[in-house]
């Protein structure tokens, strides 16, 4: 007989939450999520059919195209999670101020920061998108939440999570824990655990993930390191493939199941790199450590940084912690 758990993600946050003793709040979130994640993965596959490809006209604060597909991936997750009584409030990549839950709905004590849609440029060419998201405690005595209550130390982060809408679409997600991920099956609507307590591998596969396009652009250290990993002669250097999707949920995903390391470098047109670092840094990070690995911005730990704003960028080196440090010790004493 096989003896195979089959386990559903609901099944396994609410073994999770019995676990940690936990309210129950927390976990109705995870599974909200989860819901969401269905319906945008249904979307996103009917995205060549029906009339959606293509911009709105509209700009997002960041002044980029926003697509179609982000609106509505916004619109599903706020309209799964305004009313359940959990959160104070969110805070979108779409949005430029944090999103209070509405009076008419009970307020909660957690927060939840998303970005919807990640690689939406990507949409119109099949390429794999994401969902990324966190979800934080309350610390203000706001009650319907602050924007201190979202700029919170990675550290505070309670979870984190991404979607990955692949060859088959993916949740992975870790309330510090482990990191455990799950593949939708499309036919019975259902998240099954199919890679549990995942860990990124180290020594890695050699591949590394970076725009290596902007290499004029980047710092002297920068670019050392980028020769040296390709033909220097230390212990973590040569026999690498390049792998660059340039979707960032989809190139972290292969750089957490196979190891190896992701950079988005800051570079002399974008002198704060371009990722974000509450909405894309700091749960990457999150779910990163969990699984054994590292994430810095160059110099500092992402997860002890204190955002300043919630659109704040930030540089990213993340993947197998032998080669975060070996790129810190390069940026570390740039100066
Ligand atoms: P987006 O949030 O506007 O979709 O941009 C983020 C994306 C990431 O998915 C990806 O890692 C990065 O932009 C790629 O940028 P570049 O084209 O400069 O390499
Ligand atoms: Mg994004």
């Amino acid at each position: 007989m096989n003896e195979t758990h089959i386990v559903t993600i609901e099944r396994h946050i609410i073994e999770e939450e019995r676990r940690r003793g936990a309210s129950g709040s927390f976990s109705d979130i995870l599974t909200d999520m989860a819901f969401a994640a269905k319906v945008i993965s249904r979307q996103v596959n009917m995205a060549g059919l029906v009339d959606i490809l293509g911009g709105t006209g509209t700009r997002n604060v960041q002044g980029e195209a926003v697509q179609k597909l982000d609106v509505f991936a916004q619109d599903v997750i706020y309209r799964a999670m305004d009313h359940g009584g959990r959160l104070c409030c969110m805070a979108s990549e779409e949005f430029e101020e944090y999103i209070p839950i509405p009076d008419k709905f009970p307020a909660g004590d957690y927060v939840l920061v998303f970005d919807p849609l990640d690689g939406s440029s990507n949409i119109d060419l099949n390429v794999s998108i994401g969902t990324i998201f966190a979800l934080y405690r309350k610390v203000s005595d706001a009650e319907r939440g602050s924007l201190e209550d979202c700029l919170q130390p990675g550290l505070q982060q309670l979870a984190a999570g991404y979607v990955v809408y692949g060859s088959s679409t993916m949740m992975v997600y870790s309330a510090g824990r482990g990191v455990h991920g799950f593949t939708l099956d499309p036919s019975i609507g259902e998240f099954i655990l199919s890679h549990p307590d995942i860990r990124i591998p180290d020594p890695p596969v050699r591949s590394y993930s970076v725009n290596e396009a902007y290499f004029d652009r980047w710092s002297p250290a920068m670019q050392r390191f980028m020769t040296d990993l390709k033909s220097g002669d230390a212990s973590w250097s040569g026999g690498y493939s390049a792998r660059y999707i340039g979707s960032l949920v989809s190139d972290f995903h292969r750089t957490l199941l196979q190891g190896g390391l992701f950079m988005y470098p800051a570079d002399g047109k974008s002198p704060k790199g371009k990722l974000r670092l509450v909405y894309e840094a700091n749960p990457l990070a999150f779910i990163a450590e969990q699984a054994g690995g590292a994430a810095i911005d160059g110099v500092q730990r992402i997860l002890e940084r204190t955002p300043e704003g919630l659109h704040e960028r930030t540089p990213l080196f993340i993947g197998s912690s032998t080669l975060v440090e070996a790129v810190g010790s390069y940026l570390g004493s740039e100066g």
